[in-house]
């Protein structure tokens, strides 16, 4: 593959052929590994043409979320590595400074960062006197995020030179995007807003009143087809936010990227540029093309019959637990709404939507606007859920606590993907939100060990008139029969699974299990081991906790999540209001970050498989 500074000397037809070599790749790398497939195939030609443009070791570029930058690792040298793609110890599935210290500017993994990270680059260039480009290259989805526009707002009024932002517009996000600024830039693209604007001031001059003076309006402002369309500038949005509008181009053919490009560049001497490309997710991979949604994200595939490898049976996802539990419950009741976060079909809510229509909204990329439009829907007598991954509520931190927790509203947030995530890797890891929301006054925290505790926590949570918050992993759940009619689980009380006199271990959600299979073993060796199934993080059940502890030598506490802040401190805590001082062992995940890869190794290498967990266990009760 050829090097960055050979591309930027190649003719037209030399990047075109780049381009499709770039693609079969993707192609053929991603059948095998899995990964997100659709967006990449859709920046293929942008990225060619844009390192044609570009010099990127002095030019600097931040892709949006990064999932769609698989080009550009491929034209930066990583291309022999993509065999280990997403992959533990492989090559990460977005962008990180440290996999590509020349190339890769900025990291990311969560949407709608780019235009603030170049902007603070460009400016950054320009206190040191420096004179290169700074692109941010963003799709339609990502810009429906309010920071999107916090960065758009400052950069034009900066007059930020040198200054690009690519909209990467392929009228998708991972679902459909949704949100009216889709339905404008669908106008751009399309004409109609000229044309509605054209039309709507023609209207207004022939029904001035005085016909000559009308007449001479019209000539003096030269609205002729050619002088309206230069004064109704499309983009008039980007206009007024001081940036310049270009567009829409063609981003599949690169001649045309290049010319817009090139033209881009004179341009940015002034100001500010926002340069529209329309693109398509899928493009040169037909089954892709034609559903971008089952595409977007990907395990291996077979790419000669475009049939994504079907997965060994397993029980039922947490995921889709939740989402027939919620169907059931707004069946019943008809104040039950849901919200999500563009991740429609990731939160299952795609089948909440199905059966409630009315009663489901996708709000975009806006988790700070889901969680205060859920509040005002609470403050209103609703019961709204909002069913946010763990990772992405923390862009949600005040709204959470400003919005909802001080005014002590029922907002339910179903947070999904809680715990190590896997490929996904350190972006997208819910390590964080124990920590985050066991600070906030009035919240409700849960974790469910099992399917049915998942559908008894929901329950808890839409009927206890608070802030309640329920955290479940990624993935299969445990496949037990669901069981029973739905009901509500008593506030704050944890659960006594066994008992014993040498160690109490605490365990929450997906470490119950784990906690039990543990005390199976040490019991072998004569060792008795009380295991609690805390049920709540808050309120925590201190009684049963110390009540417990009294009994035994040492506590052990185990949960997927950081150790700072998290499950554990609030054992921590419990024991020391309660007087207690004795030897605790916690068995979290360490101030550090969690690397990508099989959720599993990843697990182990944190100490918290089975036979990490059993050795670290023993060797604190060989100390006590
Ligand atoms: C804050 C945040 N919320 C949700 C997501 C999940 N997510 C990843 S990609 C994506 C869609 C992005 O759409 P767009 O920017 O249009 O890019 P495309 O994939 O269409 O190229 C979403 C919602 C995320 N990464 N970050």
């Amino acid at each position: 593959m050829a090097a960055p500074e050979q591309i930027r000397h190649f003719s037209l037809p030399q990047l075109e052929e780049l381009a499709h070599e770039v693609r079969e790749f993707i192609i053929d790398s991603v059948s095998e590994t899995g990964g997100h497939f659709a967006s990449n195939l859709g920046t293929v030609e942008l990225t060619v043409a844009l390192f044609n443009q570009f010099d990127f070791r002095r030019d600097r570029i931040v892709w949006d979320v990064g999932h769609q930058a698989y080009s550009h690792k491929i034209l930066t040298g990583r291309k022999g590595r993509f065999g280990t793609l997403r992959q533990h110890h492989g090559l990460s599935g977005f962008l990180k400074r440290e996999e590509s210290p020349v190339y890769d500017h900025f990291g990311a993994g969560h949407a709608s960062t780019s235009i603030s990270a170049i902007l603070g680059m460009a400016k950054a260039r320009d206190l040191q006197g420096e004179d290169h480009t700074c692109v941010a290259v963003i799709g339609d989805g990502s810009m429906t995020a309010g920071m999107a526009f916090e960065a758009l707002n400052q950069a034009g009024y900066l007059k930020t030179r040198k200054f690009l932002v690519i909209l990467n517009d392929n009228d998708m996000s991972i679902n459909p995007n949704v949100g009216s600024l889709q339905g404008y830039l669908n106008q751009l693209i399309s004409g109609q807003y000229y044309h509605r604007w054209r039309d709507r001031i023609e209207h207004a001059i022939k029904a001035f009143p005085i016909a000559g003076l009308a007449r001479r309006m019209a000539k003096v402002a030269k609205w002729t087809e050619e002088s309206m369309k230069r004064l109704m500038v499309p983009g008039l949005l980007f206009e007024d936010l001081g940036l310049a509008y270009m567009g829409p181009v063609n981003g599949h053919d690169v001649g045309a990227t290049l010319k817009a490009l090139r033209e881009a560049k004179q341009l940015l001497a002034e100001g500010p540029v926002l340069l529209h490309v329309q693109t398509k997710k899928g493009y040169g991979y037909e089954p892709a093309a034609n559903d971008p949604l089952k595409w977007h994200g990907v395990t291996a595939f077979d790419a000669e019959a475009g049939e994504i490898r079907k997965a060994a049976p397993a029980p039922p996802a947490y995921t889709k637990v939740f989402a027939d539990a919620l169907i059931e419950l707004a069946g019943r009741d008809e104040k039950i709404v849901a919200i999500t976060a563009a991740m429609l079909d990731g939160t299952g809510l795609n089948h909440f939507q199905k059966a409630f229509p009315e009663r489901c909204f996708d709000v975009g990329i806006a988790e700070q606007h889901a969680v205060t439009f859920a509040a005002g829907l609470a403050a209103q007598g609703m019961r709204p859920v909002c069913a946010i991954y763990s990772t992405f509520l923390q862009r949600g931190f005040d709204q959470v606590l400003h919005d909802v927790c001080l005014q002590d509203l029922p907002v339910t947030f179903a947070l999904d993907r809680a715990g190590i995530v896997g490929a996904d890797g350190p972006t997208h890891h819910g390590l964080y939100d124990l920590a985050y929301l066991r600070c906030m006054p009035n919240m409700i925290l849960m974790a469910p060990k099992d399917e049915n505790e998942l559908r008894q926590m929901l329950v808890t949570a839409l009927y206890s008139d608070r802030p309640a918050a329920l955290r479940y992993p990624r993935g299969n759940a445990l496949g037990q029969p669901r069981e029973g009619s739905l009901v509500a689980l008593p506030i704050g009380k944890g659960e006594l699974l066994r008992e014993g006199h040498d160690l109490l271990f605490v365990a929450l959600g997906t470490m119950v299990g784990p906690a039990q299979a543990l005390a199976d073993r040490l019991a072998e060796d004569g060792c008795t081991c009380a295991v609690i199934n805390a049920r709540f993080v808050k309120p925590l059940d201190e009684t049963l906790i110390l009540e417990w502890s009294r009994r035994v030598r040492g506590v052990v506490t185990l949960e997927e999540g950081c150790a700072p802040g998290g499950f554990s401190a609030a054992v921590l805590e419990a024991l020391a209001d309660g007087g207690r001082s004795m030897p605790v062992l916690r068995l979290a995940v360490p101030d550090h970050v969690v690397q990508h890869g099989d959720p599993r190794r990843l697990l182990e290498e944190e100490g918290l498989g089975p036979k990490e967990a059993e050795t670290r266990v023993r060797s604190f009760l060989s100390r006590l």
